[in-house]
């Protein structure tokens, strides 16, 4: 019998993970991008790829887009592209951070004329959301200092309002704005949206359809990151997730690989705080694949949320609660750890054969040819990256 009971079994089949077009592109760091061969060369085959990620795990239903890098002429037929390799398009992700215009800031500009340039841009955003049926129009904003006295923080915070309330505004009725928060880089000194207290107020401010973004690589060093979890979704505002794990600042590696117990942990304050069937929370990738194949680098990474997600929904609650009650800090902390060593890895290979999956869907997709088949096919034109 396996472990994975039929009730755990029927949480994981709700999982479904968002993957982020732009891990498809080439990416690097500021020393060097290195290429891939059969790297896409536009939107199309950004989603063709990330359609095989899906295939091989049923995980990853829908591709994020980034515009302007994913700007397309079409966006019908972008979306019935997408349909037609299984998948849908999701989040819309602004771009304020690639425009000489911005050096000072975007929706925080002194200059008024500036702060439309970047309204509109959301506006266009939210235009092309109806296009592609999004929900989600995510900002992550690059805005901020390098200096004490350079801006007036104050007047930024304020600006930031106005500008949030004009895209605001303009959202459909079933469409929502979810807004990024990062304590540092590019700016050095401050960030406008730094921590989940400033977006909090910032979207509490707009109204029901305005949600926090919290990407799991945008924190100090040591910081509770599940008790974020925990308290943006008791204020029902965690609208949703940028996976990725980090070893020392915002580096988009893949996530469950640098801690996967903080995996655990988070997944655990999701269960606690709802579930994944959570209608309010959107789970993505924010990811960048530098030197490892981008497709597998993917497939892992759905696997290590997939993996962290059974071994929480092995937490014997109602035992831990009890624990807790009486006080019993080692039998408490026995029964959460429990779970967390516990080998789900061949539960899961038998879990998803029985669902007409592959048993290991990175073995089955290296077996698959894919990699080759589109490095012969893909010749001439640009590949697209981190920014293309
Ligand atoms: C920059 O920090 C960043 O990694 C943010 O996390 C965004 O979500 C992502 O880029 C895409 O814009
Ligand atoms: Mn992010
Ligand atoms: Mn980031």
């Amino acid at each position: 019998m396996s472990i994975l009971s039929e009730a755990v079994q029927a949480e994981l089949a709700k999982q479904a993970i968002e993957l982020p077009s732009w891990a498809f592109g080439n990416s690097g760091t500021r020393f060097k991008v290195f290429a891939t061969p059969g790297t896409p060369r536009d939107p199309y085959e950004k989603i063709a790829d990330a359609a095989q990620v899906h295939r091989y795990t049923a995980l990853a239903p829908t591709v994020a887009l980034h515009i302007p890098w994913d700007r397309v002429d079409d966006y019908d037929a972008l979306k019935r592209h997408a349909e037609g390799l299984g998948v849908e398009l999701g989040t819309i992700n602004s771009n304020t951070f690639q425009d000489d215009d911005y050096k000072f800031g975007a929706l925080t500009h002194e200059d008024a004329a500036v702060r439309r340039k970047a309204i509109d841009h959301h506006f266009e955003c939210i235009d092309i959301m109806h296009a592609t049926g999004s929900r989600d129009l995510k900002i992550w904003l690059a805005e901020g200092s390098n200096y004490p006295g350079q801006a007036d923080l104050r007047g930024r915070q304020d600006r930031l309002h106005e500008s949030l309330q004009e895209i605001y505004a303009r959202l459909g009725d079933d469409q929502r704005l979810v807004l990024e928060y990062k304590f540092f880089e590019p700016a050095f000194y401050h960030t406008d949206v730094p921590d989940w207290g400033t977006s909090y107020a910032q979207v509490a401010a707009l109204g029901e359809k305005a949600m926090v973004c919290l990407d799991t690589g945008h924190h100090a060093p040591g910081t509770n990151i599940e008790f974020i979890v925990m308290q943006l979704l008791r204020l029902g505002k965690l609208g949703s997730f940028d996976f990725n794990s980090r070893f020392y600042a915002d580096d988009d590696l893949i996530v469950g690989a640098a801690d996967p117990f903080q995996l655990f942990r988070i997944v655990f304050e999701v269960l606690r705080g709802g579930g994944l069937n959570n209608p309010d929370v959107a789970f993505m990738l924010d990811q960048c694949h530098n030197v490892e194949d981008k497709i597998p680098g993917q497939i892992r990474s759905v696997l290590n949320v997939q993996e962290m997600t059974a071994r929480a929904l092995l937490v014997d609650r109602e035992a831990l609660a009890a624990a807790q009650r009486s006080g019993d800090v080692l039998e408490a902390n026995r029964i959460f750890m429990d779970a967390f060593y516990t080998d789900v890895r061949p539960a899961l290979a038998e879990w998803r054969e029985s669902r007409g999956l592959p048993a290991d869907p990175m073995a089955a997709f290296a077996e698959s040819g894919y990699l080759a088949q589109i490095a012969a096919d893909r010749v001439g034109g640009v590949q697209a990256g981190w920014g293309a």
